[in-house]
């Protein structure tokens, strides 16, 4: 019997009529437990829950809110190997990468836990006498945070760790996908010492169901943030629900990455951080490359060289078999839409380079190890590509990569900037101008010069522009704007009414100096 996990509302484990099973993605059969699909009413009551412990937790001072997010990190380095392993287990990405996974929450509680103790605010000159101003953070109120399933521990502390230091409160509805993981980490911030209701997790799916209804709660007024990271299409959604509220949302969506290989670059070290940015976590990444632009004279051996490494690629399940460069598709609706990108690629006249859609027993690349069909794996696929194409222009999670030829540094940024996306970049050159025209004219909020379009630390601002998102940025200090509002206070001690602009007649005209009249 699997075993039944409830929400967690106001610290205490609440059920629900229906649930879904949370299974492994390497092996479906493996089910990891059952969880509760969340009512529309208890949505709502999760929402009234935070709003009612917003007072207490605004009122704790941030240096003690910073303790307790210190506890948090503490508490996930105790249970790093257990949560990494449960990761793996989940949602299937590499150990390696699930440890990195909890590590970027670790170092996310190391940063916020002293902007506790820094949040700083101004001390600001008046144009008056025996007046002062200054500047104050202050938390939003209640925040609703809907979360994807490809960074079940990472993305999720992007949001709730800065808006528990701020002084928000907070509705958490983590991706069905993961819940397992989600209900850990809700476990160790309550170990940590977070008082009920400052943290509430409700579970379900997004569309009729848990996340629809948090979205709902924007119009009832319960909410004062919203923070999703997931498709453009339900981002837009969320944003239009958001503007109608006057609530400034943060919207972390798509992304179709371009990785530029260019023809002076350390080819060796191009094409493992191509292969890379292709294929590990299986393309999964919001920051996975989704065009490889190729400089016209190495096009030929770049791709002779690719193609042959993709061959190699060691797949399977990462529990089972450790050393593969990814595992299975997180699920089912990635691997449908990736399974019919083929029919998208064959329609736009792409040449197919390497790839047979799902691994089955009798279609395997000898990479392959264990049992194909105990889960949905894919082949690592390669499309010669042109710009405009639909597979050119779509994001697709999941282990395919387009190579198009460009020729030279203008060419590879007007082909990169033409999709609709700019959420992370890449270039490998070693001409300082072609990184610099680069790094200025590509349109996207991360570039890396000399390695992978992944990479992002827990203390550099993460998001994107164009469809990748709507140009708020989560870590670092950056993330604070979009959990606090400024407040801007006038303290007058002068016991009289001084009126800005008006009453500030402190230096007495004098009569102007004729400088042609001043010399003989
Ligand atoms: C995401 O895919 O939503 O840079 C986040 C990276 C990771 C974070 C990715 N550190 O790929």
């Amino acid at each position: 019997m699997a075993k039944r996990f409830q929400h967690l509302i106001g610290g205490v484990e609440v059920d629900s009529p229906t649930h879904t099973l949370s299974r492994n993605s390497s092996n479906l059969e493996d089910v990891l437990g059952e969880f509760p699909n969340a009512t529309r009413e208890q949505v709502r009551l999760a929402c009234q829950t935070a709003r009612d412990a917003a007072a207490e937790w605004r009122r704790t001072p941030a240096p003690i809110r910073g303790e307790i997010i210190g506890s948090i990190g503490t508490a996930i380095t105790r249970e790093k190997e257990a949560l990494s392993h449960l990761l793996t287990r989940e949602m299937g990405k590499t150990l390696k990468e699930a440890r990195g996974d909890v590590q970027e929450a670790i170092d996310t509680c190391h940063f916020f836990q002293s902007e506790g103790r820094r949040l700083y605010g101004q001390t600001v000159p008046s144009e008056m006498q025996n007046k002062e101003l200054m500047t104050y953070r202050r938390p939003l109120g209640v925040a609703a945070i809907i979360t994807a399933g490809n960074f079940p521990i990472a993305v999720p502390s992007w949001k709730i760790i800065p808006a528990l230091v701020t002084g928000n409160t907070i509705v958490w509805k983590p991706s069905e996908d993961c819940p397992a993981a989600a209900y850990a980490f809700a476990k160790l911030m309550e170990e940590a010492g977070l008082p009920a209701g400052v943290l509430n997790v409700v579970f379900g799916g997004g569309k009729d169901g848990a996340g629809q209804y948090l979205v709902e709660m924007l119009d009832e007024g319960l909410l004062n943030k919203i923070a999703f990271t997931g498709s453009t299409a339900v981002g837009r959604q969320i944003g239009a629900a958001a503007g109608r509220n006057l609530i400034h949302p943060t919207l972390e969506l798509g992304g179709k990455n371009p990785l530029v290989v260019m023809r002076d670059a350390d080819l060796d070290n191009a094409l493992s951080g191509a292969l890379w940015s292709a294929f590990g976590t299986g393309g999964q990444r919001c920051t996975s490359a989704g065009n490889i632009l190729i400089d016209a004279p190495v096009y030929a051996e770049f791709k002779k060289r690719f193609v042959a490494m993709a061959r190699e690629v060691a797949i399977g399940d990462p529990l089972k078999q450790p050393g593969v460069l990814y595992g299975p598709f997180i699920n089912e609706r990635f691997f449908r839409t990736w399974e019919q990108h083929y029919e998208w690629g064959a329609a736009d006249g792409a040449k197919l380079l390497y790839g047979k859609g799902r691994i089955t027993r009798t279609s395997k690349p000898k990479g392959f190890k264990g049992d194909p069909e105990a889960a949905f794996y894919g082949w690592p696929t390669i499309w010669e590509a042109r710009r405009g194409m639909k597979i050119f222009q779509t994001e697709v999670f999941g282990p395919t990569i387009n190579l198009v030829k460009v020729n030279g540094i203008d060419e590879a940024i007007e082909t990169a900037n033409s999709v609709d996306y700019g959420l992370s970049s890449a270039i490998y050159t070693n001409n300082r101008d072609w990184a610099y025209q680069f790094k200025d004219r590509i349109q996207a909020g991360m570039t890396s010069i000399n390695n992978s379009t992944t990479g992002a630390e827990a203390h550099l601002p993460f998001g994107g522009v164009k469809g990748s998102g709507n140009g708020t940025r989560e870590s670092g200090i950056w993330v604070l704007e979009s959990y606090t509002y400024w407040q801007a206070v006038n303290d007058d001690v002068s016991g009289k009414l001084q009126l800005a602009q008006m009453d500030t007649g402190y230096i007495a005209p004098r009569p102007p100096v004729d400088v042609g009249a001043l010399v003989d």
